[in-house]
């Protein structure tokens, strides 16, 4: 199996799972109502083909409102048509917006949607049962924790150059969009991602990349972008574009893009016209203005919320949103004591609370810096009460092992979205304030940066996708449990032996935990090289860099000190008790020490060890962690189809590997640097250790390494 069907192979069941279930499961189809080539008829047809993969049954579709109260039917409709063909559904249902009423007790199963996209969600939920081997009888409403649930691609266009369009931080292939500058002619990968985003509630996508071409606005492109959304529609995925703040300019049809300039305004009204013109359901604009040299409106002077204004007016008529990022710093220099992007997101943003439009939606990194291996909530979630926000996670693993690790990211996030934030001294989960609930808010969501590309795995490994599949399901239910999310998706994408099942879901689990471990600790920031390409141990260049992704690290001391009192008072951005809590060493937890403390080597944490001995301890524990994965995997030989078998064995044994690369690169920086010895004597030189190239080789070549810090001697 290539992986290009993902969780949604509809394997057969064997016999000894169906037995008994075959003679009374539904004949028949029926789809009431359904738009043509609507997420409804989508639902129809994918519970036609999902049955017939996973039961071999082959299922008629009709639209009959006959068949309604028939037995051994699959009704599947919107909870309008079902009432005015069927009558009422017992009990009385509470959908909201693309919710969904499932079930299967009785004769006939019943998929009733909100709205189309609720039906479709319902099948592919129905469809997930059955490939599961779950016959058991439910009766269930389920509706999404918000309304935006999107997907963000940092897909280029990469005009001007023979390029295949590049996918910024994307590891799993070039574009399934765009190539050479234009959108693509051959768009045949669409429809089945957007048939992967539905399966798991995502409602939304932007195309390409933050730091946006302005070219993408052409009208060649603009078409494309036409042709694009036509392909997402029926699977109930809208379609929305990043913009580039200075393309009136950038495309040479005005000299300037100030945001309150008449002839701007009216180039994006007229632009945003054009748009819907072609895409009447067009979802809206993603912005990253200000920000590592993207233009903006602070060229002219204006507020960001007025740059974020200019396009809520145009498109506000047509019903589109504004999301706009808050992920804006400035260059810092290094030697400032007192500077701190972690504090940039409020700085930019809390006066300008109450000032966007309404159709603006700020979406908000989960931590204040970028996309770590462990960083606190960005504070900015509770300093923009009146202004509706999201959060942006990264399915794709920038500063995770770019897919090369394994590292299942739902605990991560998790403990961002559990996290208590104490607004007005109140509970106040992140959770609750991305979806809205806390400061009342309609518009609310999440935004997952996704970048699949044309990879048959998607994303670049196989066992990575299981992040996409969760990023969906927790969007639509942030509290739904890590474990049992990686348990379905083991299910659908390998089958229901059990050795596989729970070998697959104890790596996962392990695998966060052993990357923190072999990387960077205690809060101290991932550690990989982060002047370009954020892989590979590089503790040597989280400091002396414009970034602000710094260690502070000396011969004696670490940690970025944030507090109020001595440092750059980035613990006082939180509310009153979460301020507090991180403001002392005493109150803050041991992972995030580092992030708001300075402190010595011998620092004792709370766990009774000192700073350097964990960093020691984590660093073989990661690794040995890591070195358990290829032999869980070889234990499941001939349990697996062959071809993933070999793919994802090359992954993990590459990761126990760059594991031991990890440990000693960072286990050995601090020695050095702290002249502290590790208690058990781990810590030294390798003598024994051979380059590979300093070998006698046979069928293998000696090639310079890109990024270099994945081999060493940069070979
Ligand atoms: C950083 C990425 C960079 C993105 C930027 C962003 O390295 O490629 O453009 O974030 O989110 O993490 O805008």
């Amino acid at each position: 199996e290539t992986g290009i069907d993902a969780w949604l192979r509809y394997a057969p069941l064997s016999s000894s799972v169906t037995r008994g279930h075959l003679n009374s499961f539904p004949n028949h189809i029926v789809a009431l109502n359904a738009t043509k080539d609507g997420p409804l008829s989508s639902a129809a047809s994918e519970l036609q083909k999902g049955i017939k993969g996973i039961l071999g049954l082959n299922l008629g579709v009709s639209s009959s409102q006959k068949s309604c109260s028939a037995q051994k039917t699959i009704v599947v409709s919107t909870l309008d048509s079902y009432k005015s063909a069927c009558g009422k559904l017992p009990p009385k249902l509470d959908l909201i917006q693309d919710g969904y009423w499932l079930s299967t007790k009785g004769e006939s199963v019943q998929i009733i949607g909100q709205n189309e996209r609720g039906a479709l969600y319902g099948a592919f939920q129905y469809l997930s049962l059955l490939g599961q081997g779950n016959f058991s009888q439910v009766a269930f409403a389920s509706n999404p924790s918000a309304p935006i649930r999107w997907s963000n691609q940092w897909d280029n266009l990469n005009a001007g150059t023979a390029a295949h369009g590049s996918i910024e931080r994307g590891y799993g292939g070039v574009s399934i969009f765009f190539e050479n500058g234009y959108v693509k002619k051959d768009l045949s990968r669409v429809p089945l991602y957007g048939r992967l985003l539905a399966s798991v509630g995502l409602n939304g996508i932007v195309i390409n990349n933050v730091n946006a071409d302005a070219t993408l606005l052409n009208e060649t492109n603009l078409e494309g972008v036409k042709r694009i959304a036509d392909l997402f529609r029926p699977w109930g995925v809208q379609v929305g574009i990043s913009l580039n703040f200075a393309s009136p300019q950038v495309l040479g049809e005005l000299d300037t893009f100030d945001p309150l300039d008449e002839t701007v305004i009216k180039w994006w009204t007229d632009k945003s016209n054009r748009i819907y013109e072609l895409v009447p359901d067009f979802a809206g604009y993603l912005v990253k203005a200000n920000s590592e040299g993207q233009p903006g409106p602070l060229t002219y002077n204006r507020t960001l919320s007025q740059g974020a204004n200019l396009f809520a007016k145009a498109i506000e008529p047509h019903g589109g949103i504004v999301v706009f990022r808050a992920f804006v710093y400035d260059q810092l220099n290094e030697t400032d004591w007192k500077a701190d992007r972690a504090n940039a997101a409020v700085e930019f943003f809390k006066d300008l609370d109450g000032q966007f439009d309404s159709n603006v939606l700020v979406q908000i990194k989960f931590g204040p810096i970028d996309f770590q291996v462990r960083e606190p909530p960005s504070p900015l979630f509770v300093n923009i009460p009146k202004t509706p926000v999201s959060i942006e996670l990264e399915v794709t693993q920038e500063y995770l092992g770019q897919q090369c690790h394994l590292v299942y990211l739902p605990p991560l996030w998790q403990t961002i979205l559990g996290f208590d934030m104490r607004a007005n001294g109140r509970q106040s989960y992140i959770r609750d304030i991305v979806t809205g609930k806390t400061f009342n808010h309609k518009l609310s969501g999440y935004a997952g940066v996704i970048n699949i590309g044309m990879n048959d795995t998607w994303i670049g490994s196989h066992l990575a996708m299981s992040n996409m599949f969760a990023f969906g399901r927790l969007a639509w239910n942030p509290q739904a449990d890590s474990q049992d999310i990686v348990e379905e998706w083991t299910r659908l994408t390998f089958g229901l032996n059990r050795d596989v099942v729970s070998a697959i879901v104890s790596m996962s689990m392990k695998s966060w935990p052993a990357y923190e471990d072999y990387s960077g600790n205690l809060g101290i920031q991932t550690l990989t090289d982060i002047l370009y390409t954020h892989y590979g141990a590089n503790p040597a260049s989280q400091d002396n860099n414009g970034w602000g992704q710094w260690t502070r690290a000396d011969s004696k001391t670490i940690g970025m000190d944030r507090t109020v009192s001595n440092g750059t008072g980035n613990a006082g951005q939180y509310a009153k008790d979460v301020a507090h809590m991180f403001e002392y060493t005493q109150t803050t937890p041991d992972d995030l020490m580092l992030w708001f403390h300075h402190v010595p080597y011998t620092f004792k944490l709370h766990s009774g060890k000192t700073v350097i001995q964990h960093f020691y301890d984590a660093h073989y524990a990661g690794s040995a962690t890591a070195q358990t994965f290829p032999t869980t995997w070889k234990s499941l030989e001939g349990q697996i189809d062959a071809e993933r078998y070999k793919e994802v064995l090359y992954r993990l044994t590459y990761q126990a590997g760059h594991s031991l690369v990890w440990r000693d690169a960072i286990s050995e920086f601090y020695r050095n640097l702290s002249s502290i010895p590790d208690q058990l004597n781990r810590v030294r030189n390798h003598p024994h250790r051979i380059e590979a190239e300093a070998m006698d080789l046979s069928d293998f070549t000696i090639v310079d390494v890109d990024p270099t810090e994945c081999a060493s001697k940069y070979k």
